[in-house]
């Protein structure tokens, strides 16, 4: 086991007690019959956000340099042998991704590199199984997973046309594409893309390892620098100690990792291959200085802290682990690569999952809370109602019954009132999804694609790149003052059926669109960098690529927005829902006071049974309230926040 597993083992058993946890108040909520549907949904999906969560590591760096030996020592020592290839010169020919999903069948999953003429991103394509090449792995033993991913690395060999047709660069000087050989022919990978289902502990755990081939000369897709690489979780940059920093070292560093400046968390330097100075004839000092005088030079090279910059030897690391010899592991400082790496990526990505699932529960608790507080007082006010009329004659329940009555008939006029805002509600609604839905958005990339076609220059390129944006931005600025207008229509209307009926409504929950314009931010600066590079790079098929690279664009955008509408959708449902539940329970209660007078009006005797039964169900409904607060103090518990934190309704009540 390594440190790196066991603290990956540790975050799973903690996400999954926090699953069971919320599962019991899920299971709690639906047997009392105090949930509702919307309630129950969010708390569906928050487990199978618990319960799917995967956390993304990719290996960057030219070829060579060391990647698939770095993740066969990191994640594959226990296998005892090399389970990605690796070797001299040119391995791995397309991004692999390794991964392990429930249910799931142990396979490889290759995408022809022809598909690539089509323009649909992989992540499509990721649907559709009939596009993909499928090979069962019929064992996981170390020499059968070894043959079959070794096809990884195959290549093909095509017309300089048709490879610059799938969008590979040919350089003569093979500089800044790829060479081709005596025959005229050039040498391209067979794949697009490759998937690696297979159940490893750590796999098992939703770890998603993504390798990426040498990408300078191999044409990367944009897909890949928009979109797969700032999403992973973590991304592993790697340098060999016997090239140094070389140009296109700089070239991957500056295009693919760097992203904006700084330092950023997730982002690692690892300087690979230092058992090259071990050469037997310098003694461990010297060794050491020598590495730490290397490790000075990278991180000046690079810009960035020296502590940033992990000197190993995944080869000795690899054997280490194998032999089981902890001295050669300590000495291929494999083990503080790991320290640092899931010292950056577990506790980030802990705090959002904790964050969130709190978020959820104490949404959902509160609202029972209100739910079944507004219910305690109901019976209260019934008991109070019946002890008053302890000993009354007759004419004062008479009164009694005309009171409710008058109290009723008031509450339908409000009634009428909140079916009013409840139309304004949905028009406001309607067009609100109108702004953010997926159809605006699909009219303005068909337009935008349409520009951009007609454009012959690159002028007009960029501005129907720059107007997509604009548009974009603009929707969400416009679906912004429509979600303030809900709101505040909403409060008015909670204001008054307090004020009016004694209703106990918490404001409205607000919501803002910036998360998605900030994220529209990012993906149109990496847009300008990424085409900026591509576009000095390359000077032919200038459109064709432009193109291909707003169709990763689009892809992305969309994203944001189904995310978005998902979002404003639930936010609808939940901002609405503690008004309709309150409204319906007041007319249930006001029935009951009315039937209770009433069936007393008919038989007085009764009154002391009524009584009895309404206490009873007043200290039902308290168990209930103390159960409740029991089970979200558990979720915090699952989590490890402190129980004052958590069960915050439970611990303000006790405080009061
Ligand atoms: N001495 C030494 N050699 C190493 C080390 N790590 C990798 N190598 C060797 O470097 C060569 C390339 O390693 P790979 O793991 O295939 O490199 P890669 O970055 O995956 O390369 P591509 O898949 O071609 O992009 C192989 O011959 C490895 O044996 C190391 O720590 N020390
Ligand atoms: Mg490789």
């Amino acid at each position: 086991m390594t440190n790196l597993t066991e603290q990956f083992s540790a975050y799973s058993r903690w996400r999954s007690n926090a699953g069971e946890a919320v599962a019991r108040l899920r299971t709690w909520l639906a047997r009392n019959d105090v949930g509702d549907a919307q309630s129950d949904l969010r708390l569906q999906y928050l487990l199978e956000r618990l319960q799917e969560d995967k956390l993304t590591v990719a290996f960057v760096a030219e070829f060579s340099r060391g990647k698939s030996e770095l993740i066969n020592a990191i994640f594959f020592g226990d296998h005892g042998d090399r389970i990605l290839p690796s070797s001299a010169g040119r391995t791995t020919m397309c991004p692999t991704e390794l991964q392990w999903s429930k249910g799931a069948t142990p396979e490889l999953r290759l995408l022809p590199i022809r598909t690539r003429t089509r323009q649909t991103p992989v992540s499509e394509l990721k649907r559709y199984r009939e596009e993909w090449v499928v090979e069962p792995l019929t064992s996981i033993e170390a020499a059968s997973l070894q043959q079959a991913l070794a096809r990884v690395g195959e290549t093909e060999r095509v017309s300089s046309l048709d490879a610059e047709a799938l969008g590979f660069a040919i350089d003569l000087a093979g500089e800044q594409g790829i060479k081709p050989g005596a025959d005229g022919l050039v040498e391209i990978p067979r794949w697009r893309h490759a998937v690696i289902q297979f159940p490893h502990p750590l796999l098992e755990q939703g770890l998603v390892v993504l390798d990426t081939p040498g990408l300078n000369a191999i044409g990367a897709e944009p897909e890949l620098t928009l979109s797969m690489l700032p999403n992973a979780h973590a991304v592993l940059f790697i340098l060999a100690a016997d090239t140094g920093v070389t140009q296109s070292d700089l070239a991957v560093w500056r295009n693919y990792v760097q992203g904006g400046g700084q330092r950023q968390r997730g982002r690692l330097v690892v300087l690979n291959k230092i058992d090259g100075l071990w050469d037997g004839l310098r003694d461990a000092a010297q060794i050491d200085l020598e590495i730490d005088r290397q490790v000075a030079s990278v991180a000046e090279t690079l810009g960035i802290d020296r502590g940033a910059v992990f000197p190993v030897s995944a080869q000795k690391g690899l054997v280490a682990r194998i032999q089981e010899d902890a001295a050669l592991l300590e000495r291929s400082r494999i083990p503080a690569l790991e320290r640092a790496l899931s010292d950056d990526l577990l506790p980030t990505k802990q705090e959002i999952v904790r964050d969130d699932t709190l978020a959820e529960t104490r949404e959902v608790a509160a609202k029972t809370r209100v739910l079944l507080e507004a219910r305690l007082a109901g019976l209260h006010e019934q008991l109070q109602e019946l002890t008053d009329l302890r000993g009354k004659n007759q004419s004062v329940i008479e009164y009694m019954m005309r009171k409710i009555r008058g109290e009723k008939e008031e509450f339908e006029q409000g009634l009428q009132k909140y079916y009013a805002v409840r139309s304004v509600f949905s028009n406001l609604t309607n067009s609100l999804l109108n702004h953010m839905g997926l159809d605006a958005l699909r009219d303005e990339t068909r337009r935008t694609r349409e520009a951009m076609l007609e454009s012959t220059f690159t002028r007009g390129l960029r501005e129907a790149m720059e107007g997509y944006f604009r548009t974009l931005r603009a929707n969400l600025q416009r679906s912004t003052s429509e979600i303030s207008e809900i709101t505040t229509m909403l409060e008015a209307m909670h204001r008054r059926f307090s004020v009016e009926h004694g209703l106990k409504l918490p404001a409205p929950e607000s919501f803002s669109t910036q998360r998605y314009e900030t994220e529209l931010d990012r993906l149109e600066a990496t847009f300008n960098r990424q085409i900026n590079t591509a576009l000095t790079l390359v000077t032919t098929e200038k459109h064709a690529l432009t193109q291909k690279f707003f169709e990763t664009v689009a892809m992305q955008a969309r994203r944001t927005f189904e995310v978005a509408n998902r979002d404003v959708e639930q936010w609808l449902r939940a901002v609405m829902a503690p008004l309709e539940t309150q409204v319906r329970e007041y007319q249930i209660q006001l029935k009951r006071r009315l039937e209770s007078v009433k069936r007393i009006h008919e038989a007085t005797d009764t009154l002391e049974n009524r009584v009895e039964e309404l206490k009873q169900g007043e200290a039902a409904v308290q168990a209930l309230i103390a159960e409740l607060d029991a089970l979200e103090a558990g979720v915090g518990t699952a989590l490890g926040v402190p129980a004052l934190q958590a069960g915050e309704g439970a611990s303000l009540r006790a405080a009061a």
